[in-house]
Parts: structure tokens; sequence; C-alpha cells
């Protein structure tokens, strides 16, 4: 195969050049060098089998059938990203590439992201340059749903700063400690779904810190709500996070037996709920040692790492707990588990055993222990599984980010890239409190994207005054907004039910909302839907349109796992933990504050919205992954599933604002800078103003009107792109850097 290069240089001249497989050259340019785009592969036989790597090359570029036939060509062969511009589309190919070794992150160190094949390490390469040069802060944004790729894709862009920056013995520490918090992370806080056997079932943002000779020297990760739920309950076909089956299969003789646990997860009521022990893909024995590993390399000693295992234990211990009792009082039928509990959790057996069948009421004054019902003593006790592995896990982040601390006085001031991975956007046959939460974020973040891609883009055009024909697109916020409104969106009306004293329930959370928000376009339930959608709902549901899809939640257990309780008694027990770290996760001071904590969607939806003022902060990439099939197979391009995918993640408008707009923008001042030396007008010293000497080095390069624009800011210009001489097949982007920005806004 020959792969065909363009080059443009300001001249306006042309320069072809053949390479070799994915590789890009540079040939025979002179500078000032514009832009390398490359062309179409073509195989000796005439036929296209790879299409273009950057959709702004389509020629039919309106076309969705184009769009996907693109994307099908090039995963056929292998080549799973595509660009529209600057935004990486990334199918997940279900299998592993030669794509990724160290050969490969050197061919993207420092180079332009467009004279590469495109690849996820050209991103990473991208912001970490831009962070650089431009001194600003970048975040890295990866989207996609359940299963795309989104957490392969954030290791990726890890793993290639590790290789590719520049490393102290000290620096070395701190690459070490970022990779090895993945496994750790993963194994408490991932899980295998019916979507996606190593499901993220928390929400991540990595911030890596870069001292100013761009060594990452530190790190700080911020968790979003766990799916704790999954501790003691897991759909058909599920399993709980990994950590429990590592450690029951990969933990050595003497540890289990010290844990006082078999070898053999079907004797653990917390791991059968899903009736999926074992994954194919998945080895929980060389995990665990990964794992056990990491732990060290993160720097637990022997002691964190004994005292975490026995919580890990000890949640499974608990789930064996089991209730028995007459006249509706609940008694724990056997004291084996109370036995290990309380060894394992440093608590008094009797105390515990109590508390995980009596309820702690003031009456006058006075407190008293009220007995627990068969199911109220159960939920009390998962109440506290969740509790304890929760928390765990909180501590766990805390751990690591001390880990990642920087320490070095010298250096105060470093710059940051971002990196979000979040829980992709999901539906299942049942879809809980859990998949609103991880679908709402997946609005959010969607909504976020059309802000800065689609919106402020337009907008920006509108601002200089530059003639554009605008592109329609669906913008989400409408639906943000049903979720998030204060007093009548989705969270305020359930808070007001978690709040309600008397006859408050998940059924009258869900008329409340027929009430307030049932007339609204993405909100239907069973009493409001047509006939058809009704067959499919039943009436404990209410269905959200999100963009992604229409998703039917049963509202059952939502005020419970909104309200996210846990009985005062069993607080009290594990304040008195002798383990170090339940020691710090439940601590005194919560037991006097008498203000009710708020609930865990509010919790969420203030934890999100501090995540967009970060991400907004910063310099963004994108990164949209997709998913080629449902069935995690490798080499199938299910055409449908891409389709609806094309369309919710924006990908067409996103390539019309793109193709429509003016790819390069620079300031006036940077612009004549740099390009000043060919024009004789320009070249010596000019000296009018940078507007005006932009103009006449323009004109003197022979531009056509259509082919650049001078921004109303007159600070900037910008090129478009344009079809090249004589050629149909390709489009090229002409002119030198075009420029455009407004006052201080953009920079080269
Ligand atoms: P997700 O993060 O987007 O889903 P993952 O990144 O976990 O999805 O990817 C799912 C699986 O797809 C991985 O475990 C790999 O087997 C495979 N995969 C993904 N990307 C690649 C790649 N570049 N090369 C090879 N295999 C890949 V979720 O966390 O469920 O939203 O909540
Ligand atoms: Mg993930």
């Amino acid at each position: 195969m020959m792969e065909l290069r363009i080059q443009l240089i300001p001249t306006g001249e042309i320069i072809l050049s053949p390479g070799k497989n994915g590789e890009n050259y540079c040939h025979g340019c002179k500078p000032p060098l514009v832009l390398l785009v490359p062309l179409h592969v073509v195989a000796s036989d005439g036929v296209d089998r790879v299409g273009v790597q950057d959709f702004v090359l389509l020629e039919n570029f309106t076309s969705e059938a184009a769009f996907i036939e693109n994307l099908r060509k090039r995963f056929k062969e292998n080549l799973i990203y595509t660009y529209i511009g600057s935004v990486l589309v990334s199918v997940n190919p279900y299998k592993d590439l030669e794509i990724y070794n160290k050969n490969h992150m050197q061919r993207y160190r420092g180079v332009n992201f467009y004279e590469v094949s495109p690849h996820i390490y050209a991103v990473g390469d991208n912001s970490y340059r831009s962070m650089r040069t431009e001194r600003k802060d970048q975040c890295i944004l990866i989207s996609g749903e359940s299963g795309a790729g989104k957490t392969e894709a954030s290791k990726k862009i890890l793993q290639y700063y590790a290789v590719t920056c520049p490393a102290s013995e000290q620096v070395q520490t701190v690459k070490d400690r970022l990779l090895q918090s993945n496994p750790v992370l993963e194994a408490f806080g991932n899980a295998k779904t019916l979507r996606n056997d190593n499901s993220s079932r928390f929400g991540k943002y990595m911030d890596i810190q870069f001292d100013f000779k761009g060594a990452p020297v530190g790190g700080h990760i911020i968790n979003y709500l766990l799916e704790k739920s999954r501790v003691v309950h897991q759909n058909h076909g599920e399993r709980n996070f990994h950590i429990f089956y590592q450690l029951i299969e990969g933990g050595e003789e003497d540890l289990l037996r010290g844990l006082g646990l078999e070898r053999n997860p079907q004797q653990y009521q917390y791991l059968v709920k899903g009736n999926c022990p074992k994954v194919s893909s998945i080895n929980d024995r060389t995990d665990w040692k990964t794992v056990r590993k990491a732990l060290t390399v993160i720097g637990f000693d022997e002691d964190e790492v004994e005292e975490l295992l026995n919580i890990i234990a000890s949640v499974l211990h608990l789930g064996n707990v089991q209730y028995g009792g007459e006249d509706g009082v609940a008694c724990i039928t056997s004291d084996t588990q109370i036995k290990y509990l309380a060894r394992l959790l440093g608590v008094n057996g009797t105390v515990l055993t109590e508390a995980l069948t009596h309820k702690k009421i003031i009456a006058k004054g006075e407190e008293l222990m009220s007995p627990l019902n068969l199911e109220q003593a159960s939920s009390a006790r998962d109440a506290l599984s969740k509790a304890v592995y929760g928390r765990t896990f909180t501590w766990l982040v805390n751990k690591i980010n001390a880990s990642l601390t920087y320490t070095d006085d010298s250096c105060k001031h470093y710059s940051v890239i971002g990196l979000l991975d979040i829980y992709g956007f999901e539906v299942f046959q049942h879809n809980s409190f859990e998949q609103f939460c991880i679908n709402y974020c997946n609005e959010k973040l969607q909504q976020l994207f059309i802000e800065l891609t689609l919106k402020s883009e337009q907008e920006e055009y509108e601002a200089e005054g530059i003639t554009w024909e605008p592109v329609q697109y669906f913008n989400n916020k409408i639906i943000c907004d049903l979720v998030e409104e204060k007093f009548k969106g989705i969270i305020s009306i359930l808070d007001e039910e978690c709040l309600r004293p008397g006859d408050a329930s998940d059924l009258t959370f869900l008329e409340k909302l027929e009430d307030t928000v049932g007339g609204h376009p993405h909100f239907v339930t069973h009493k409001l839907a047509d006939t058809k959608t009704r067959k499919v709902m039943s009436r404990e549901e209410f269905r959200l349109l999100h963009y992604a899809g229409e998703v039917n939640y049963n509202v059952n257990g939502f005020l419970d796992k909104n309200n996210d309780l846990l009985f005062r008694n069993l607080k009290e027990v594990m304040c008195m933990s002798e383990n170090k770290i339940l020691n710090q996760c439940f601590n005194r001071e919560e037991l006097s504050d008498k203000k009710r904590p708020e609930t865990a969607a509010t919790q969420f939806k203030a934890s999100l919205a501090k995540l967009m003022e970060i991400l907004m902060s910063k310099e963004p990439s994108y990164v949209r992954c997709m998913k080629p099939n449902d069935s995690k197979q490798a080499g199938r391009f299910d055409e449908v599933l891409i389709r609806h995918q094309v369309k919710y993640l924006g990908l067409m408008e996103n390539l019309r604002v793109r193709r429509a707009g003016f790819a390069y923008r620079r300031r006036y001042e940077l612009f004549l800078q740099r390009y000043k030396s060919l024009c004789p007008d320009t070249w010596a010293n000019w000296q009018g103003k940078a507007f005006d000497g932009v103009a006449t080095l323009v004109k003197h390069l022979g531009y056509k009107p259509e082919e650049y624009k001078l921004g109303r800011s007159a600070t900037h210009t910008h090129t478009h792109l344009h079809s090249p001489p004589g050629g149909k097949k390709y489009w090229v982007w002409r002119g030198p850097a075009t420029l455009f920005a407004t006052e201080e806004g953009l920079e080269t």
C-alpha cells in the first residue's frame, strides 16, 4: 500500500510525498511549514480501503452514510482512530493491537497532530505540548457509552506520559505510583456488568501535575459516586467488585485462613446474586498478584494491607449474617460470622450483634433499643456493608492521593493535565437510582461538549461578525435541567420526598414527578405514555428520553438509596473500631452532628457542578469512544449501533461546524511575526498595526476572499477549508495558519 501525503506551505505550493504505512513525512519543506494533510491510503489496485483519517477530509461530509462507511473501512483495517479536526473518535477493537508499544510512543513525541496517523498518544502529546508551550492547564475528556473504551484510553494516555516524559529518580516513583493506582482503583471500583467485563462503577477525574521541566511530579484523584449497592446485590450475569474474587481466588492459604474465608465465591451471599463467579476475560488470580504489588508501590505498609483485607473479608462475613426469629423480631441465627466480624472489624461482638438487630431511638429524652424485624435487620446489615465498603473506597483514594502529593518545595507551581474517565451511559432491563445518576453524569458531560465545541464555536463567529450558516444540533440542556433544576427538577422532587415525614414512598415520589414534570417532553410514565410505550413500561417506572437513548427507571429503592442512611448505633459501633482504616472512615464528630446529611443525589449533583467548573477552567481535548457491537466481539461492526452513537454523540454536527469553520486561528501579531518574511512589504520591520500587516500579507499571498477572514476584534484572522486547485478528491487546509481570535483569546 502506498500512502500519499500532501503538504501545504504558505506560498500555496503543494508537495506530495509518499509515506509508509501510518507514517507521515515532513518532506523537503522549507519553513514556514503550515500543515501536513494526509490523503487517502490507496492500494495498488486503486481501492481505497482505509478511508480518510480526518473526517474533515471526507468528500461527502454531510452524509452520515459516508461517515459510517469511513469508520467501517478503517475499523476493518484495525485503524480504530479517526479525527474530526482535533477531536479523536475511537472505536473499541475488542482485541489487542500492536499500536501501543514504546516505538509507537516515540513516534508521537513532539510531533504535530496532523503529521502522524490518528492515535490516543497524539491527543496526549498535543495536550502535553500545549500545556508546556502555552502554559495553560489542559484536560482530556473521554466519553462514550459503557464498554466503549474510556478507561482503556485514559490508561493509554497515562502510560504515554509515564514513558515519554522526562524522569529523575524521584519522578520515577511518582510515575510508578500514578500507573499503579489504576489496578488498585479498578480492583475496588470496577466490576463485571452485562455491558462491560471491567466496568467502572465510579467516576474518576485525575490531575497529573508537571513541573517546569515537563516531568510528572504528582497527581490528584477525585472520585465520584461509587455504585455501593453492588456490594450487596448484583443483577443476573453481573459480579460484585473485582477485589472480592481476587482475594478469594488469589489469596494465599494462610491469609484466607486468617480471614476465615473459603476459596469458593459461591459460599458468600454477596457473591452469588449474579450467579457469575467466573469471567472468561478475567484472571482473578493474576490480578490479585498485580494488586498486591501495586499496593506496595503506592506505599501501603503490611499493617495497612492487613487492615484493608480485614475490611474486605468482613464485608463478605456480613453478607453471610443470617436472621431468624419469632414474632417479627430479628435475631442472628449463628454467631460464627459475628466472631470473625468482631475480630476483623476490631469491635465488640455483643455490641455489634445488638446493633445489627436493634435500632436506637430517643423517647422522652431517653435512649431505647427498639428491636428490628427481619426485613429491617437485613437492610441495616446491608447498609453497614455498603457504608463500610464505600468509605473504605474513599479512604483508598485519599491514601493514593497522599502518596501522589508533590512534596518538593522548590517547585510550587506546576501545570496540570486532567484526565476524565467516568462511567458510560448505560441501559439495562432493570434500571435504578444508580443508572439514573450515571446517565445524568453523561448528560452533563455531553452538555459540556456542546457548550465548548458546538455552541461557543458558533457564538464566536457571530461575535466576530463572520458570515456563518448556523449548524443545527440537539442541545441536551433541557434534559440536564429536567434532572437538576432547583425546586422542580427530578432530584429536588426526590429530596423533597426523602425529607417529608409520614407516608412518603417510592410511589409517592413517582406521583409527584407526574404532577411536577409530567408535561416535560423528555419525561414519560406509564400513566402518561401512549399505548405503545405503555406496553413496555411498568407502573413503577418513569422514562427519560436521554440524549443517548430512552431509559426506564424503576423507582423502587430510590428513596432509600438517596437517603443512604446508616442507623446511629451501627455508626457508633464502627466509631469504636480498632481497625485504623475504619477508625478514619467513621469518626465521632459525625455522631454529634445534628444536621441531616445531604442526600446522595444532591451530593452527586454538587460534585458534578464542581467538576464542570474544573473542566471549564482548562483547555479541553476530546476523545469520543464508540462501541462496535454489543457482544464484546472483535471484528464485528454493527452499523445500527454505530449509527446510533454517531447520532447521539453529535459527531455529524461536530464535523459540520468543523468543516464550515476556520481551522486555524492566530492572533494578528503572532501570525505576522511568523509569516512576515513571505512578503516584501512586511518582511523587514512592519511599523503599522498588526491587522494591516496581516491584511497586506494575505493579499500578497493571493488568497481568495472566501479562504480567510479577519475577525472583528482586530486581532485575528482565520482561513478556511478549501478545495485544492484541480483536485476534487480531497480537501486541504489552505493558507498559513489561518488566523483569528479574540483580544486576549486564542494563543498560538
Ligand atoms: P469503558 O470504560 O468505556 O466502559 P473500557 O475501557 O473498560 O470501557 O473497555 C471495555 C473493554 O474493551 C476493555 O476491557 C478491553 O477488553 C476492550 N478495549 C477497550 N479499548 C481497547 C483498546 N484500545 N484496545 C483493545 N481493547 C480495548 V464503563 O467503565 O463500563 O463506561 O462504566
Ligand atoms: Mg470505564
